[in-house]
């Protein structure tokens, strides 16, 4: 019998130059020709406009993807930016992370750059990322069909599936399997999309709405890491291929003391 074969599927769209929208997944042959199809549909109709420039990258991968599980999924009751990134600053500062590193982050995040990738930061705050102004960009990751329909159920009761959740929670899972990434913030850089999230891999993927205010053009992702070869992390997170084959539950409000006591329970 023949090895199943798989191929990494990559959109990214443009409108007169600027960025629209972009997306990836891994398939298996017989489904690119859909998944092509849903890919252009995505950066013909977007909210930023329809784009003018759109490219498809098919790949077939010379590696067996990774099997990962996704990252349990929690939403915080966050009423505002304050009390998001207060649960950010305690939830990060718990696995290690100085409270300096996370402030520079915020900071970063915050100055109106977008990069195109994420920063790596180890726990001092010092920026490891070989490009400082594109950052880290992680690709080669995607869901099997059944997981990916499990998820859309978990997150279907939770008024939650659509393609920003799902694809946030999968790049996550992908970056947290390596045991160098402690922790990883992220805010969107669409102006609309207000909520964030914080990941790490003993509490899961934690959701903070209304972490950005309203009409924000710009957001950004940041790994915290810890002692280890970055060069190695670097080749990981944009060679590697990882799929996600099984899905952690997903849960609807909790509280930051819920997410503290639950991780401390483990
Ligand atoms: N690898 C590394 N960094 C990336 C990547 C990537 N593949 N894609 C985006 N980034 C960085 C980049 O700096 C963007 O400006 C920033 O992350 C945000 O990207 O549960 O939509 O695609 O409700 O705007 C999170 C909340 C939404 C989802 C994330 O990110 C939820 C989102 P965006
Ligand atoms: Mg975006």
């Amino acid at each position: 019998m023949s090895r199943r074969q798989y191929y990494s599927v990559r959109m990214r769209s443009a409108k007169s130059g600027v960025h629209i929208s972009g997306a990836e997944g891994i398939y298996d042959k017989k489904n690119i020709s859909t998944i092509v199809k849903e890919y252009t549909q995505r950066a013909l109709i977007h909210d930023k406009g329809r784009a003018d420039d759109i490219l498809l990258t098919i790949e077939e991968l010379k590696e067996t993807p990774k099997k990962i599980s996704s990252l349990p999924l929690y939403t915080l009751n966050t009423r505002n930016t304050e009390m998001a990134k207060k649960a950010v600053l305690k939830i990060l500062t718990s696995v290690g992370i100085t409270g300096r590193a996370i402030e520079e982050a915020l900071n970063a995040l915050d100055v109106g750059i977008s990069m195109r990738g994420a920063m790596l930061m180890d726990i001092e705050g010092v920026r490891l990322e070989p490009d400082l102004l594109r950052g880290v960009r992680v690709t080669r990751m995607g869901i099997t069909p059944k997981a990916s329909a499990d998820l859309s159920k978990k997150l279907g009761r939770l008024g939650l599936n659509n393609n920003t959740v799902k694809e946030a929670l999968i790049l996550a899972s992908k970056v947290h399997k390596y045991n160098m990434v402690l922790g990883e913030l992220c805010i969107s850089d669409d102006p609309h999309y207000t909520t964030g999230y914080v990941a790490t891999r003993a509490y899961g993927y934690i959701r903070l709405p209304r972490i950005k205010k309203r009409g924000v053009p710009f957001g950004g992702r940041a790994f915290f890491i810890t002692g280890g070869e970055v060069k190695e992390l670097i080749k990981y997170l944009q060679r590697t291929p990882a799929l996600v084959h099984t899905v952690k539950p997903c849960t609807g409000r909790v509280t930051l003391k819920d997410i503290l006591e639950r991780k401390s329970r483990r």
